[in-house]
């Protein structure tokens, strides 16, 4: 009977988009769920037809697999983890591979890489970063485990992965979490790149309050320069988007409330506790903290009064390219600030990182995917001793070039009564207990705050993100000549 190329344990979003993936590269994957009903569902529909063993039982899964044995977890991270390795440990044998695709804390990861090395199995540590859609056609994959155990599975990690410059964005990152740390990084970057993008929209809709389509053709301009990158991308789609049975651009429906699952807030524990300045991601953590105490928000905007919001006089379209330029120079720091920590992080660990292939691999698949990674990529391929990105001549130039506009758009954001603690660093408008307001001059429909985006959620209670008619712009030229 043909052996499968490797199993996978957990059919959930990621596990199955997983499979397929690997399935469509050639490989014969078996699978199997805690839940048989899962399998099955999977089996008889997506998995249909295809060179996929579902199976019913750990042992069914473990022996339909070719040796060294490879068996990929996609369960919920921590305790599920560990529950799934201590049922597959006395199935295998020495030399075979476990490899955790979840987001599961570095910690963990070099505990479970120490504890099986002691059984002889190989435990891979392996950030996936793509969402679904990247797990199905090609992700961004950071794995981190032995060398020996690397090349076993690197013919099928390397396959599926997304390609960026002819590249497939997975290389070894190192040994046991250095995998897991990086993708953990990755996702602090994420974190702070979305608040970045959020301030920027916030300081807009403040000033100048464009409509959502117009807001959709700002970003899509940014898309199309320096700031090409895959949230930008799909900022400007989520501005186009319309609820059909509102018929409201759906940016103007979402609850003002984010959560977190804890990969950027692990990120931002690390650097207190090694000593790193981490402000963009910091704030981009607190932002969604703040967002999420929703009742003291509201509490506080009943008492404080935040500055009488008035018609913005000044350049529109000035305003519009100091944001660009804010949110440039802000996303150049806080890429610095990670690659510092990552350096620590390498150093104190043993793992002997290189930014090199760190910012190489970010530039497909994952959900932090930009233009400028190719520059990263090439400073550190150029000089991997690189101590600090933003003193490369390239992004020492651009943060010389924007600093005045990134002045400007903080100066704008205070004036509005608009909280950036991302890009102004954790400015005085930051605090959580005295959230500033923006109350618009133009009459129209007042709008709950259960309507308000995370954005307006996160740094002003009050401003109301629906965009008033009869001070609307038609279009982004009349919106950057015409005040409102
Ligand atoms: P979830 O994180 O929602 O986990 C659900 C899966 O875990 C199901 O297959 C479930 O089986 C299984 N499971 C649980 Br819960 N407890 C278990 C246990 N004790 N033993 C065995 N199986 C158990 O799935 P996901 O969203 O696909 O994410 C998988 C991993 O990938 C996570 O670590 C996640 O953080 C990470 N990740 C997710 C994304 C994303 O976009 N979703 C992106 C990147 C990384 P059941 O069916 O029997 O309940």
């Amino acid at each position: 009977m043909n052996q499968s190329d490797i199993g996978l344990i957990g059919l959930a979003v990621m596990g199955e988009n997983l499979v397929l993936n690997m399935e469509s590269r050639g490989f014969r994957v078996s699978v199997y769920n805690r839940t048989t009903a899962v399998t099955e569902k999977f089996a008889a529909g997506r998995g249909s037809g295809k060179n996929i063993v579902p199976t019913k039982t750990l042992e069914e899964l473990v022996q339909s697999l070719a040796r060294p044995r490879k068996v990929q977890i996609m369960v919920k991270a921590g305790a599920p983890v560990d529950a799934v390795i201590n049922q597959l440990v006395p199935l295998l044998e020495q030399g075979d591979i476990i490899i955790d695709g979840g987001n599961s804390l570095w910690t963990d990861t070099q505990r479970r890489e120490k504890s099986l090395k002691e059984k002889g199995i190989h435990f891979f540590g392996v950030g996936v970063s793509g969402g679904e859609e990247g797990a199905l056609k090609g992700p961004s994959i950071m794995p981190g485990g032995s060398k020996e155990g690397w090349e076993a599975i690197a013919p099928i990690y390397t396959k599926i992965a997304a390609v960026a410059e002819g590249e497939p964005c997975c290389r070894h990152m190192g040994p046991d979490g250095a995998g897991h740390f990086v993708k953990m990084a990755h996702n602090g970057i994420e974190y702070g790149d979305m608040q970045l993008i959020c301030e920027a929209y916030a300081i807009l809709k403040a000033a100048l309050n464009p409509s959502a389509s117009e807001f959709a053709e700002i970003f899509s301009e940014w898309n199309k320069g320096e700031l090409d990158s895959f949230l930008i991308e799909i900022t400007a789609r989520i501005f186009s988007r319309i609820d059909p049975e509102t018929g409201r651009p759906v940016v103007d429906l979402i609850l003002d409330r984010a959560g977190q699952k804890g990969t950027g807030k692990w990120t931002v524990g690390h650097a207190v506790e090694i000593g790193v300045p981490l402000s963009v991601i910091g704030g981009a953590v607190e932002a969604r903290i703040l967002s999420s105490l929703k009742d003291e928000r509201l509490a506080a905007s009943a008492v404080f009064e935040g500055p009488d919001a008035k018609p913005y006089t000044g350049d529109r379209a000035a305003l519009i390219d100091s944001e660009h330029d804010a949110l440039y120079a802000s996303k150049i720091i806080s890429y610095a600030q990670g690659m510092v920590q990552l350096g620590i992080a390498g150093e104190l660990n043993g793992w002997n990182l290189s930014f090199e292939d760190i910012a190489s691999i970010w530039r497909g698949g994952c959900i932090t995917r930009a233009r400028f990674l190719n520059r990263i990529t090439a400073a550190y391929k150029k000089n991997p001793d690189l101590k600090n990105l933003v003193l490369h001549p390239f992004f020492a130039s651009i943060l010389q070039r924007t600093q005045a506009n990134w002045r400007k758009a903080i100066q704008t954001a205070i004036e509005y009564g608009i909280a950036t603690p991302a890009s102004a660093q954790r400015s005085p408008t930051s605090t959580a207990t005295a959230p500033t307001a923006f109350r618009p001059t133009c009459s129209r429909p007042s709008v709950t705050f259960s309507e308000r985006t995370p954005t307006s959620a996160s740094t002003n209670p009050r401003a109301s993100s629906s965009t008033p008619s009869g001070c609307k712009p038609s279009s982004l030229s009349d919106l950057k000549s015409n005040p409102h």
